[in-house]
Formats: C-alpha cells, structure tokens, sequence
C-alpha cells in the first residue's frame, strides 16, 4: 500500500505559493488577504480556523480572524459579511461552518459575495463548477483532485464511488469526477444512507471516496484488492491516553484495508491539510482576479 501523504503534498504546495507571495511583496505588491468569520467557540471550529490562520502564514498571506459570540444576531453576521464584502483589503473570506441553529446557513451563504466566496459554497460557484465554468471549488474536492493529480492516480474510465451527498462534499466530488475534464472522465456512484445494499457498490470501485462521517464505516470486505481509498472522515473518538482526550479517526478501517489497497489517505494528515490548501488556492485566485 502506498500512503497519500496529504500532509507533506500540502506544505510543498504551501512553500510553492510562498515563493510567489514573496515575489509579489519584493514588487512591492500586497499580499493576498484571507479573511475569517467564526461564530462562537467550537472546539473543532477552533482548530479548523487555527490551521487556516497558520496556513495563511505559511503562504504568506495575510489572514484576519473576525469573532463574534454564539448568540449573536443573524443581522449582525450578516452586516460583518456585508462589510467583507466591500471591504477591498480582503481578497476573500469564509464563514466558518457549522452555525449556531439560530442562523439560516443558506442566508449566510447567499450573502457573500460570490467573487470573494473562497469555500465555493455559493450556488454562483456551484452552479459554474457544475457546468465546467471558471469558479472557486469547494475545498475538499479540490484537495482530493490535487492529490489525484500529483499521485498520478488515474480517474478516467474509473469506476469511483462516492459516499456520502453533503454540499461540501460529496456533491459537488462526483460531479467534478464524472465531467470531461483531465481530472474527471469517471464514472461515478453516489451512494448514500438510503442505499440499498451498498457493498455491492463498493466492491466494484476502483476508487473510493469516503464522506459518511461514521468512524470506520469502510471495512476490508467491502473493498476489491487494489482499490484507491480517498478517507474524508474526521470523527473525534474519546481517548483517555491522549492529552486532548480524543482521537481523530477516519471514516475508513485503516488497518484492516491497508494490505489490500493500492492507495490510501490517512486519518490525520491525509485529505484534512489538502482542504486548507484547496482555501490558499482558491485565496491566491481571488487575489489574482482582482
Ligand atoms: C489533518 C471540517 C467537518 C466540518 C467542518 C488537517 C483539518 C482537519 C484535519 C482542517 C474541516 C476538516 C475543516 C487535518 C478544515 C478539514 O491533519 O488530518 C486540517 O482544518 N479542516 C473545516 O474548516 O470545517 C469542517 C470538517
């Protein structure tokens, strides 16, 4: 099994937009500027916007971190968004998912400003990457195709199956796989809670990308010998031996599948660093845009 080091291939893509960024500076060019909303103070939210925060870092972008309280007003949120959105400074910027229930998701994401909208959850984005055209891509499939395409990891004429049909996620991954696009050319199975008999579907992959969000859900006997395992999951499980107190673990048995594939991703340092990067990128285009 050859591991997909998703980790190491994001701090080289990291380092390469770093060089750009410093030849942008020594022109005495700004630098590209990614901002922040969180809401409230999630543990996990927390540490999904400080790797971003030193992500930008790496890259040397700038980065701006905007907090508000959990009970703050879906007015409010909207007007700090407003203010993002006119605010030329900021190349781009992200509302920090999940909100409090108070707030309408699809209010907040309608709001953005689909030119500075670098998670690519507006349906301006959506619609375009669904139909081929210049947009953001939503950033975990982007890290997915990246790593594809640096692994040499074929996809044309592929069977892939995709579990899981989240806006994020699973969605908009089988459709950029099943276009005709270097990176596409699959053909793609979407398979999810209400699937009848889903092994039968798994057996059959080439690829698998795995979306669920239920800790090693993939098991050995579900996947053929050689398969390509992509594992999107990150599921905090209590462990009293660590520091934090949890474990992440995927959504795929690592070990039971590890003698049987090809190519895997693991839980952490797999497709989680290759989300952030798909941010800086998208970040960096922004910025080129304007
Ligand atoms: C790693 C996310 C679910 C819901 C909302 C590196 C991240 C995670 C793991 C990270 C994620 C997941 C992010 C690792 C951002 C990915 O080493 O394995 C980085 O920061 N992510 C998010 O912003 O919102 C989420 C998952």
């Amino acid at each position: 099994m050859k591991i997909i080091d998703g980790k190491g291939l994001a701090n080289q893509l990291k380092d390469e937009l770093r060089l750009e960024t410093d030849k942008l500076a020594k022109l005495g060019k700004r630098r590209p500027h990614l901002a922040a909303v969180l809401v409230g103070n999630n543990p996990a939210s927390e540490s999904y916007v400080r790797n971003k925060v030193r992500s930008c870092q790496q890259a040397g972008f700038e980065s701006t971190l905007i907090r508000r309280p959990d009970d703050v007003a879906e007015a409010e949120l909207l007007t700090v968004i407003e203010q993002l959105n006119s605010n030329n400074d900021i190349d781009g910027f992200i509302v920090q998912l999940p909100l409090p229930k108070h707030i309408d998701e699809q209010k907040v994401l309608l709001a953005i400003n689909p030119d500075k909208d670098v998670d690519g959850f507006h349906p301006m984005n959506f619609g375009k990457m669904a139909q081929g055209m210049d947009a953001f891509l939503p950033a975990t499939p982007y890290g997915i195709l990246l790593m594809l395409e640096h692994y040499g990891i074929e996809t044309s004429g592929k069977e892939v199956v995709v579990i899981g049909r989240s806006n994020i996620v699973g969605t908009p991954m089988s459709i950029l796989l099943s276009r005709k696009a270097k990176l596409g050319n699959a053909t793609v199975t979407l398979v999810h809670s209400r699937t009848k008999n889903l092994k039968i579907h798994t057996q059959n992959a080439d690829i698998i990308i795995a979306a669920i969000g239920i800790p090693k859900f993939l098991t050995t006997n579900m996947v053929k010998d050689g398969a390509t395992i992509i594992d999107v999951g990150i599921n905090r499980v209590e462990d009293a031996t660590r520091k934090s107190g949890y474990r992440l673990v995927g959504d795929v048995d690592y070990d039971g599948l590890a003698p049987k594939v090809e190519f895997m991703t693991p839980v952490p340092g797999g497709v989680g660093p290759m989300t952030v990067l798909g941010l800086m990128k998208n970040t960096m285009k922004a910025y080129l845009n304007n």
